[in-house]
């Protein structure tokens, strides 16, 4: 075995690629290892006997695209049967992850494809764990993103998902002393074998430049818009294969090309830097994703980025529409436009343009088609997360949107001095335009006049943006606004990264499961069945101890699989409050050193998350709970109690691994700031208990699992909403409470940083001032909950009961139930029953 500096072995000897190998190979099976080995060899130029994991991943990944080729093309080829209708999935994140296991997961192929790569030599893992993760998102938005599209290939919905192909995705986070540092991703180094390059489909993007207003043979002005600066969006596609091979629907992402390669004249002047300048300039656009859940990010830039793939997007679904219908007019008959989030809100003028401009249609139908094929999601209501742009910077890149928005506002204005003459408050409350920090271009308000429906994300969020941030917007568009509460893939969140769970719910309910996610709510009569109790807590444990082997690779720490495991994963955000979950360790800390020879439950804290590169805070409180980890770990009074580990590099697959080993799952966000959460549904999918507060989606998981079996503390959204009302401070909670001051007075006077005492001061100021994110208020609540859950765990056979049913409760969680219900109430698309 030749040892490789990234770690990965070269197998000489071990091959065993004849027919006569050990197994009885079916003909499947070795049809399919002589397409893995026909692609090694003839696609990638590599001989078996060199091929390294890497080499064996793009192998079988290029063999079991060509199983979906044929169903792929039908979906470009043929015409939406029934309605006629596609629907485009508009998002500039797709965090997709690996999609090995899920392509043969969805085709029935996994243990064919075991059999296969095991003649060859191979493991299935070592193939799969060779695949890159598509990191082309922040978070929750972008893996929402990725659910839906496999869940409405699943439900045999045709579809695209349209964004940027990045070069780079999120960061690789690395842990150094503490502090996190960024570095580049590289997830295309060795190319991605699942796409398919389209260099001929392809279409300008225009930016800059002048407008000019002719007379239209009707009379009417015409405007014409002729960019100063164009650049090239090029196809790039990847199928996405349903549930049981269903639908093969397209993820076409956008790279950006220089219309010309290089200005040869400047080259052979010998100004060679020159001469690919503007080529440089515009393959920016989709060099890098945003790390967005940041200050404002690199502005102009993300702006390009937002109306390169948008207009790449429409110009290539009226493209589709009009090879197979004569005109545009019955557009929205055909598509359904769906906006994540504002990124691509510039749609609403971008389709104006394309409709009044390009194919000359009149305003008022423009609109019309217009609203009937957009619609809208809202992933927060943050005020700081709510996009603006500057009208200067819109007006300069985008001159032409910028009239036809000032038109839309126009009428938009009259019509709203016509219901309401004289409300010029309300006026300046639903104008398109802001006045507030210089005059912006308000892309939410955009989007919303410009859909027929607007939706949130949980029930609960969806009632705070009609009382909030779309409070006017509502009272004069009541309807508009729809719920449409998120789910997660139950094929990636289930029964790939649980295939030991999932073999246990096949053998409980049948196979049924698989296709229908409900039938989970019959584990309810098996929850106090100790036989089951017990096959349940057996593949928690087999879990654990794979999450405890990774714990110790990673990061060094070696942590027992027999403890409660107390996992929050997810972005740093002050608002999600891993602070509070620190403090709490510390709490504990202190208890159990002060009385180590007590009953206690034996804890293991997993920490796991990005910050964004710019928010300090977020990037201190890692620092801390990594000060917190080593200070704990070495503690010798509390060894076999307490354990803290920070895991980096959250991604995809590292919640592939953690997910299904929780034991408490961590949604402890400030009430009223998480529009949804989508990680509170895929670990209580798993087995794991919520320690949460009453807000997002977990106020829906508590009526459905039943709030008794969830740990929930701490103030409601209103109570939050009515203590900042009135001044709150957090030092009126450190008085009320028994350990928070001395919690706060360790971390604040350096017991874990005593290399920089006063590191954490900031951190805790803020606590015992204002108080924002409500950390000290709800401190003892969320203290007592911790004791009530650790309390529970000591009795194993309480704590499974409590973990089957909350597994049972899950079913309405699937993201195909999400789709379904976009499906009907927005886009008007059949599902098949
Ligand atoms: C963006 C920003 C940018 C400026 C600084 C603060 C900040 C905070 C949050 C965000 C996130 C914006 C959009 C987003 O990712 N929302 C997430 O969407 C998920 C899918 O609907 C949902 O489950 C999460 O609760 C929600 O935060």
């Amino acid at each position: 075995m030749v040892w490789y500096q990234d770690g990965s072995t070269l197998r000489r000897p071990a091959l065993n690629t004849s027919v006569a190998a050990a197994a009885p190979a079916t003909a499947e099976v070795s049809a399919l290892r002589d397409l893995i080995l026909r692609k090694l060899t003839y696609t990638l130029g590599k001989a078996a006997s060199e091929a390294r994991d890497r080499d064996w991943f793009m192998a079988t990944a290029l063999a079991v695209r060509d199983h979906v080729v044929d169903r792929f093309l039908a979906q470009m080829r043929d015409r939406p049967a029934a309605s006629g209708k596609t629907v485009y999935y508009l998002s500039l994140e797709f965090l997709i992850g690996r999609l090995l296991r899920e392509n043969i997961s969805n085709l029935g192929l996994t243990e064919e494809l075991r059999a296969a790569l095991a003649e060859l030599g191979v493991t299935l893992d070592q193939a799969r764990l060779a695949e890159p993760d598509a990191a082309l998102g922040n978070g929750g938005l972008g893996r929402l993103a990725a659910c839906f599209l496999e869940s409405m290939s699943s439900l045999g919905i045709p579809a695209f998902g349209y964004g940027i192909r990045y070069d780079h995705g999120l960061f690789r986070q690395i842990i150094r002393e503490g502090w996190q540092q960024e570095y580049p991703e590289d997830w295309l180094t060795f190319g991605n074998p699942w796409e398919f390059a389209r260099p001929e489909i392809r279409h300008r993007i225009g930016f800059g430049g002048e407008v000019a207003t002719e007379n239209g043979h009707d009379g009417e002005p015409r405007h014409r818009w002729h960019p100063g600066e164009t650049v090239d969006a090029v196809a790039y596609d990847t199928p996405v294969v349903g549930w049981r091979g269903k639908q093969v629907n397209h993820l076409r992402l956008w790279r950006a090309r220089a219309p010309d390669p290089m200005r040869l004249d400047a080259f052979n002047r010998g100004d060679h830097l020159g001469a690919l300048a503007e080529q440089v300039r515009a393959e920016a656009i989709s060099k890098v994703l945003y790390p967005s859940d940041d200050s404002p990010a690199g502005q102009e830039l993300r702006l390009r980025q937002e109306y390169f793939f948008t207009s790449a997007a429409l110009q290539d679904l009226l493209r589709r529409h009009l090879r197979a219908e004569p005109s545009v007019a019955n557009l929205a008959d055909h598509v359904a436009i769906q906006l994540n989030d504002t990124h691509p809100a510039i749609a609403v003028a971008e389709l104006m343009r394309l409709l009044v401009d390009e194919h000359e249609l009149p305003w008022a139908e423009a609109w019309r088609i217009t609203c009937a094929a957009l619609s809208y999601t809202n992933h927060t209501l943050l005020p700081e997360a709510l996009e603006t742009w500057p009208v200067p910077l819109m007006e300069r890149l985008l001159p032409r949107h910028m009239q036809i928005i000032y038109r839309i506002n126009a009428e938009h204005l009259d019509a709203v001095r016509a219901a309401h003459p004289g409300d010029d408050r309300l006026l300046a409350s639903v104008s398109l335009i802001g006045e507030d920090h210089g005059r912006r271009v308000r892309m939410g308000q955009l989007a919303f006049v410009g859909s027929h429906k607007v939706n949130g994300v949980s029930a609960l969020h969806t009632d705070l943006m009609r009382q909030t941030v779309f409070h006017d917007l509502n009272g004069l568009f009541p309807g508009r606004i729809v719920n449409k509460t998120n789910g997660v893939s139950f094929r990636r969140w289930l029964m790939q990264c649980n295939p030991g769970l999932t073999a246990l719910l096949v053998d409980a309910l049948g196979p049924r499961v698989l296709d229908a996610p409900e039938a989970l709510a019959e584990l309810r009569a098996l929850a106090g069945d100790a036989v089951f109790q017990g096959r349940f807590a057996a593949v928690k444990r087999a879990n654990k101890e794979a999450l405890a082997l990774r714990i110790r690779e990673q990061i060094g720490v070696r942590v027992d699989p027999g403890a409660l495991f107390d996992v929050q994963i997810k972005r740093i955000h002050e608002y999600k409050r891993q602070l509070l979950n620190v403090l709490q360790t510390v709490a504990l800390y202190e208890a159990m050193r002060a009385q180590p020879m007590r009953d206690w439950t034996p804890v293991v804290k997993v920490f796991s998350g990005k910050a964004a590169p710019g928010y300090h805070r977020a990037k201190l409180i890692i620092k801390l709970a990594c000060d917190v980890a080593r200070v704990v770990n070495r503690d010798p009074s509390v060894r076999g109690l307490l354990k803290v580990a920070f895991l980096p590099n959250y991604n995809v697959s590292a919640a592939e691994v953690i997910v299904p080993a929780a034991d408490l799952s961590e949604q402890i966000s400030t009430a009223g700031m998480e529009a949804s959460g989508t990680g509170n549904m895929k670990l209580a999918l798993n087995g794991a208990l919520t320690i949460g507060t009453l807000d997002g989606a977990t106020v829906e998981m508590a009526e459905h699992i039943g709030c008794e079996h969830l740990f929930l503390f701490g103030l409601s959204a209103a109570e939050v909403a009515e203590r900042r009302a009135n001044g709150w401070r957090g030092e009126t909670a450190v008085a009320a409470s028994d350990c928070l001051g001395e919690v706060l007075d360790a971390i604040g006077g350096g017991v874990f940083s005593p290399d920089d005492h006063g590191r954490y001061r900031p951190l805790v100021d803020s606590l015992t001032a204002e108080d924002w994110f409500m950390v000290a208020a709800d401190f003892d609540s969320y203290l007592a909950a911790q004791t009530r859950a650790a309390l529970l765990y000591r009795d194993p056979q309480a704590w499974r009961r409590e973990a089957v049913l909350n597994t049972a409760g899950m079913g309405w969680f699937s993201s195909d139930r999400s789709i379904a219900e976009y499906a009907g109430e927005i886009w008007n698309v059949p599902v098949a029953p």
